[in-house]
């Protein structure tokens, strides 16, 4: 049987629009937070495949989107290159910053496969267990937003300390960044051998980077992933999400390679269609806050979406994650919605 939204993502679209959500796994379901319960620690909750698997799942016995990404984080990358990294409940994510050319030392792809092989043990469970007609995604940060928080030991409002060393210290920061290229390109192309039918690179602090550090934070290092996934699995889709990155996304689109690209909310539909679309598929982009209102503004919204992106490749998604305080009874009118419209 075959896989709409990995069709819709090569660039074959159908009469109807496939669908997913970023963060479809998580807190807004009571079931997530059951599961989730039952771990203390989240990167531990992260590496336990029989648990990433069934969260994972959750949201498709819900609601029957075609695709189901891979439950994991993409703070396991700087896990598995040796940083500490851990969450606290209310403050997110922690890492024992990365500062001089001795904490750079330490990291390595030395065992790297090792420690995070929980993650393809997921997504081989998760291969197994999926209908045939839905596809598997798996997914990495990409380099500049996993090094905003290596170098920052925390997410922060302005990537402070990441922009000032690779201002400051661009040999010690491109170290960082080359690391981080040959290990995200290695874990997404363990994570398509163990069953992934296409990944999603996500830059979500690619914002308002000054364009003549865009090409070398943003645009080389995912071309770089790009050009050694494709090498090794050329049938792979490859979705990237250079989060309001503006006016970027064409050259994103133009010098990365990528197949596809996840908008944000704040990109114009019109602009997309006439400038993105005819290259490659959009993903996007309605706002997760509208869906935490919900009802006929939410549906309206949709319809708006669809029908601007109709005559395309187009797979239905969020503008960023769900939030914790969406009710599941909106997520379902909205699946509902995209699944019953045609092109
Ligand atoms: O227990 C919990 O609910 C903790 C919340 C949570 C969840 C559900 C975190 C902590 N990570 C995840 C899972 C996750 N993270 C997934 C898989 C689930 C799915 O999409 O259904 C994915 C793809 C991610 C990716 C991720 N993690 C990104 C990129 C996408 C985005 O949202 O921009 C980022 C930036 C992170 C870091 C992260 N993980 C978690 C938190 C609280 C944060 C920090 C976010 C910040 O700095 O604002």
């Amino acid at each position: 049987m075959s896989k709409i939204l990995l069709e819709t993502l090569r660039g074959n679209p159908g009469e109807r629009v496939p669908f997913w959500f970023m963060r479809q796994a998580g807190r807004y379901l009571p079931e997530y937070r059951e599961v989730r319960a039952t771990t203390k620690s989240f990167m531990e909750f992260c590496y336990s495949p029989d648990k990433a698997a069934e969260v994972t799942l959750q949201p498709l016995r819900r609601y029957g989107m075609d695709g189901a990404i891979l439950f994991a984080d993409i703070l396991l990358v700087p896990d598995g290159l040796g940083q500490n990294v851990w969450f606290e409940v209310g403050s997110g994510p922690k890492l024992t910053p990365v500062k001089t050319k001795a904490d750079v030392d330490q990291l390595s792809l030395t065992g790297f496969h090792d420690k995070v092989d929980a993650v393809y043990q997921t997504v081989a469970k998760l291969k197994n267990m999926l209908p045939p007609e839905t596809t598997l995604l798996g997914f990495a940060g990409a380099p500049w937003t996993v090094a905003t928080y290596m170098i920052d030991g925390a997410g922060s409002k302005d990537h402070a300390a990441a922009r000032q060393m690779g201002y400051g210290d661009p040999d010690l920061f491109g170290r960082i960044m080359d690391l981080l290229v040959e290990a995200t390109a290695q874990y997404l192309c363990k994570q398509i051998e163990a069953g992934a039918d296409a990944v999603q690179i996500f830059d979500s602090w690619a914002a308002a980077l000054p364009e003549s550090v865009f090409d070398d934070w943003v645009l080389r290092p995912t071309k770089a992933i790009v050009d050694k996934v494709r090498a090794k699995h050329p049938d792979t889709p490859i979705i990237g999400f250079p989060r309001l990155a503006g006016l970027q996304y064409a050259r994103f689109i133009a010098e990365t390679g990528v197949d596809a690209v996840s908008l944000d909310t704040g990109v114009p539909l019109d602009w997309a269609a006439n400038t993105l679309q005819d290259k490659v598929c959009v993903q996007g982009n309605i706002d997760p806050h509208l869906v935490v209102s919900g009802g006929q503004p939410m549906v309206d919204e949709a319809i708006r979406i669809l029908e601007a992106l109709k005559n395309g490749p187009h797979v239905f998604n969020l503008g960023h994650g769900f939030v914790p305080e969406t009710p599941p009874e909106n997520v379902a009118l909205l699946s509902d919605t995209i699944r019953n419209y045609r092109r």
